[in-house]
C-alpha cells in the first residue's frame, strides 16, 4: 500500500501509516451511505457497502482529548480520521471537522476503491477559505452557485462571498441597496445559504452602499440615516438565512469614500448588529484603499478607528498582485489586524479576451498564520474558475505542503475525469492575462518556451527553423489539435455548462494547431515553391480567419447574455497569446514577407502600435487597442484619480492622424475640471477646444493638423476622481 493520502486534496496536515493493511470499500457497513460524501464516492466506484466495518464518529469533549493527543490544532473544522483493523473512527470538535473527515475518506475511496489504515490528523491553516464573487460582468447564475458551493465543501473551503458588482439589491451601481429583494431572489439567497449550510460554508453576503451612501442625519437622532438603513437591510438578509456579512467599499469615490465614516458605519452595525446575534461571524469590510503596503491617511485611519474585530480585505500590494509576506507584514501595521486576502486571481474582467487556467502561484509561504482569511476572486466563468480555485483551497487549507505544480496536475483528473489530459494542455497554453493595465501577468506554454525561444533565435538568424525544435513543435500543434477535437467531441455532454463558457476558445485552439502545423512546415522549407507552398500560406490564412470567426461568436454570446450595460464591454477570445501564437504570427509574416518580397504590406493595425499613457499614480500600465476605425483605452475599471496637473492620453503611431476626440466620463463635475491638450509630436501641446456637457468632451479634428496625441489633463486645484466610460480617437479607415 502506498502513501494512504496521497490522493488526497487539500493536502491533509499528518498522517501516518497503521502497518500496511488495507480495507476495500465494499467492507464498510452499510451505515457509510449515511454520509453524503460517502455514498456518492461509493455510487461513483460502483461499490455496495455489505460488510460490518463500522464508521462512529465522536465530538464534544471526548473529541477534544483525542485531537489534543494527535497534536490537532483545534480550530474549526480540524478532525482525527483512524482507518484500522476495528473500522473507522472520527473524532472532531465541530460537526464540519466530521464532514471534513467523510470528504477525506471519500476521497481515498474515489482513487482505488480502498482504505489504507492510516491516522489522519488534520486541520485548516486559514480560518476563512474560499472565493468573493467580487468581479465586473455578469453575475453568475444560481445553478452555478450551488455547483460552486458543493465544490467547495468537497475541497473544504468554507467561505463563499456573494459581491457580485452588478447585483442591484447588493448595492454598488445601484441606490437600491436599500431596499429588500424581490421574492424570487429572496428565495435563491434562502437556497444558496441552505446549500452552504449543507457543504460547511459561510455564506456571506455583502452590502455594497458606497457609490449612492449619504452621511447627512435627517432626523438628528445623531447617526446618519443610511447607517440605520444599512442595518435594516442585513436584519432582512438575517431573516432570509444569512449568518456571515460582509460591506464593502471598494472602487468608489466623493462621499462614500470617508475612512471616518465608514468606520463609524462599521462600528456602529459590528455593535448594533453583528455581536447582538449569537450565531453570525465576524463581520468583514473591504475599504476603498484596498491595495498597496504603504500607510495612507485613509489606512491608518480606518485601521486606528475599526473594531478590532472587523476583518479587512486587501488585494495585495497592488489591485492584482502576487501575495507577498513583507508587504503583509507592513498592511498588517496600518490595518492593526490580521488582512483577509481578495485575490484578484484568476478574476478575467479586465483581460477578457483570455482564459486564466494556469497554476496557482506568488502567494509565499511566510503568510501561513498571518493572514484572517484568504478569497479568490474568479472569473465570469465559474465552472473553468475550478482549476484556479481547487489550487487555492489546497494552499489555504495547508500552506507548508502546498506544491503548486503537483496540485494543478491534479486539479485535471478530478475535475475532469476522461478529458484530464487534454483538458491540461489546454489549461497549459490559457494562462497569461495578455498585456494589460494592472501589468499582471501569468506564465504560459513553459514547456515550450525554450524551445519556441532558441526556434526563433535560430529562424531569425538562418530564416529556417532547426529541426529538433521543428519537431517538438510540430508534435506539440498536433496534440493541440487533436486535443481540442477530443474536448469539443466530449465536453458538450459531460459538461455542458464548462463546455459553455469556454467553446470557442477551445475552438480557437484547434484552429491554433493547424496553423502551428502549417507554420511549421513553411519555415522549414519542405514545401519546395511550388502549389504545396501556396497551400500553406492559405492553410495559416484560413486557421487566423476561424479563430477570428470563433472570437466574433463569442463576443455575440457575451453581448447577448449579459446585462445591458456591459454590453458595450463585451469581448471575443484569444488563444496561447504569450508564447504560441506570437511564434505562429511571427513565421507567418516571415515567411510571407520571404516568398513576395513585401516589407510588411501596409500599416499594421496591431494593438501594440497604439499607446496610452499617464503620469497618474497606477496608470503606468494601461493600453490602448484599435478597433476597426476607433483607438480606445482599454477599460479601467477602477475610478480614475488625477491631481492637479495629471495627465491620461492616446498616442497614435507615425502617419495615422485623428479625425475626432471623445471623452466620456461618469462624472460631469470633474469633465468640467478636466481640459484636453493634443500634440503632433508628444512633447509640443496646445489646448484643443472641445464641446463638453453631461460628461462628455468631444470635438471633430482636422486632419490636416496631424494631431497624434491628445491627453486629458486636470487643470483645476484639486483631484478629479472619476471612471472613464470612453477615452478614445476616430482615424481614418484603412
Ligand atoms: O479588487 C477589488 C477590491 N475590486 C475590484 C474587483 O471588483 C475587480 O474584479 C478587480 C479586477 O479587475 N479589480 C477591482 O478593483
Amino acid at each position: 500500500a502506498g502513501d494512504p493520502a496521497k490522493d488526497v486534496y487539500p493536502k491533509p496536515q499528518k498522517v501516518n501509516h497503521l502497518g500496511k493493511a488495507e480495507t476495500t470499500a465494499d467492507m464498510l457497513s452499510a451505515d457509510a451511505k449515511k454520509f453524503p460524501a460517502l455514498a456518492s464516492a461509493l455510487q461513483s466506484r460502483k461499490i455496495e457497502p455489505k460488510g460490518s466495518f463500522a464508521i462512529t464518529t465522536t465530538q464534544g469533549e471526548a473529541a477534544k482529548a483525542i485531537l489534543q493527543k494527535a497534536s490537532v490544532n483545534d480550530i474549526p473544522g480540524a478532525y482525527v480520521l483512524e482507518v484500522s483493523e476495528t473500522g473507522i473512527k472520527i473524532a472532531a470538535t465541530d460537526e464540519t471537522g466530521i464532514f471534513y473527515a467523510t470528504q477525506t475518506l471519500a476521497q481515498m475511496i474515489e482513487t482505488d476503491g480502498k482504505l489504507t489504515h492510516c491516522l489522519v490528523a488534520d486541520w485548516p491553516d486559514m480560518p476563512f477559505r474560499g472565493s468573493i464573487e467580487g468581479f465586473y460582468g455578469k453575475p453568475w447564475e444560481h445553478q452555478r452557485r450551488l455547483s460552486q458551493i458543493q465544490f467547495y465543501g468537497k475541497y473544504k473551503m468554507n467561505a463563499y462571498i456573494y459581491g457580485p458588482k452588478d447585483d442591484p439589491y447588493s448595492g454598488f451601481n445601484s441606490h437600491h441597496w436599500r431596499d429588500e429583494y424581490p421574492a424570487e431572489q429572496a428565495k435563491q439567497i434562502t437556497e444558496l445559504v441552505a446549500a452552504a449550510k449543507q457543504s460547511h460554508v459561510n455564506f456571506i453576503w455583502a452590502l455594497h452602499p458606497g457609490s449612492s451612501i449619504r452621511w447627512d442625519d435627517k432626523d438628528g437622532d445623531g447617526t446618519p440615516d443610511d447607517i440605520l438603513v444599512s442595518i435594516k437591510k442585513l436584519e432582512a438578509m438575517y431573516d432570509l438565512g444569512v449568518r456571515s456579512f460582509a460591506v464593502f467599499f471598494d472602487d468608489i469615490g466623493g462621499e462614500g469614500a470617508k475612512a471616518e465614516m465608514q468606520a463609524k458605519m462599521l462600528n456602529q452595525i459590528n455593535r448594533d448588529f453583528i455581536k447582538k446575534k449569537k450565531d453570525v461571524t465576524p463581520l468583514l469590510m473591504c475599504p476603498t484603499d484596498y491595495a498597496g503596503g504603504h500607510g495612507s491617511e485613509y489606512k491608518k485611519s480606518l485601521g486606528a478607528a475599526l473594531d478590532k474585530d472587523i476583518d479587512i480585505m486587501w488585494t495585495g500590494p497592488g489591485i492584482c498582485s502576487d501575495i507577498p509576506s513583507r508587504v503583509v507584514q507592513e498592511v498588517s501595521q496600518h490595518w492593526q489586524r490580521k488582512p483577509f486576502i481578495w485575490w484578484n486571481w484568476p478574476v478575467n474582467d479586465y483581460c477578457r479576451y483570455n482564459l486564466l487556467l494556469g497554476r496557482t502561484y506568488g502567494l509565499d509561504k511566510a503568510n501561513k498564520g498571518k493572514l484572517s482569511g484568504f478569497a479568490s476572486n474568479p472569473m465570469d466563468k465559474p465552472e473553468a474558475s475550478k482549476i484556479g480555485l481547487f489550487s487555492i483551497a489546497d494552499w489555504a487549507w495547508n500552506v507548508d505542503a502546498f506544491e503548486s505544480e503537483n496540485s494543478w496536475r491534479a486539479s485535471f483528473p478530478r475535475l475532469y475525469p476522461g478529458l484530464a489530459k487534454p483538458m491540461f494542455l489546454f489549461a497549459q497554453h490559457n494562462s497569461d492575462q495578455g498585456p494589460n493595465g494592472h501589468g499582471y501577468r501569468r506564465e504560459e506554454s513553459v514547456d515550450m518556451k525554450p524551445v519556441v525561444d532558441n526556434a526563433l533565435e535560430k529562424y531569425r538568424e538562418t530564416k529556417s527553423l532547426p529541426q529538433e525544435e521543428a519537431e517538438v513543435l510540430m508534435k506539440e500543434f498536433r496534440d493541440i489539435t487533436a486535443a481540442a477535437q477530443e474536448i469539443s467531441s466530449k465536453l458538450p455532454e459531460s459538461d455542458p455548462a464548462l463546455w459553455h463558457e469556454i467553446e470557442y476558445w477551445v475552438k480557437s485552439f484547434e484552429q491554433l494547431g493547424e496553423a502551428g502545423q502549417a507554420a511549421i512546415t513553411l519555415a522549414t522549407g519542405k514545401a519546395g515553391n511550388g502549389e504545396a507552398h501556396m497551400k500553406l500560406f492559405s492553410a495559416i490564412a484560413t486557421a487566423k480567419a476561424r479563430q477570428q470567426e470563433f472570437s466574433d461568436a463569442q463576443k455575440k454570446r457575451h453581448f447577448e447574455e449579459t446585462f445591458p450595460s456591459d454590453k458595450k464591454w463585451a469581448k471575443g477570445c484569444k488563444v496561447a497569446t504569450l508564447v504560441l501564437t506570437p511564434f505562429v504570427d511571427e513565421i507567418f509574416k516571415t515567411e510571407w514577407d520571404k516568398a513576395y518580397k513585401l516589407l510588411g504590406g501596409k500599416s499594421t493595425t496591431t494593438s501594440a502600435i497604439y499607446k496610452a499613457f499617464s503620469n497618474a499614480k497606477g496608470l503606468d500600465n494601461i493600453q490602448a487597442e484599435r478597433s476597426g476605425k476607433y483607438v480606445n483605452l482599454t477599460r479601467i475599471l477602477e475610478v480614475v484619480k488625477l491631481e492637479p496637473q495629471q495627465h491620461i492620453g492616446l498616442a497614435l503611431p507615425e502617419g495615422i492622424f485623428a479625425t475626432y476626440i471623445h471623452i466620456k466620463l461618469d462624472n460631469e463635475k470633474a469633465a468640467e475640471a478636466c481640459n484636453i491638450e493634443v500634440s503632433t509630436d508628444g512633447s509640443n501641446w496646445k489646448p484643443f477646444n472641445a464641446r463638453k456637457g453631461k460628461g462628455e468632451i468631444q470635438n471633430p479634428v482636422n486632419v490636416n493638423h496631424k494631431i497624434r496625441f491628445f491627453r486629458l489633463v486636470n487643470t483645476s486645484q484639486e483631484t478629479a476622481e472619476f471612471r472613464i466610460n470612453q477615452l478614445k480617437f476616430d482615424i481614418p479607415e484603412d
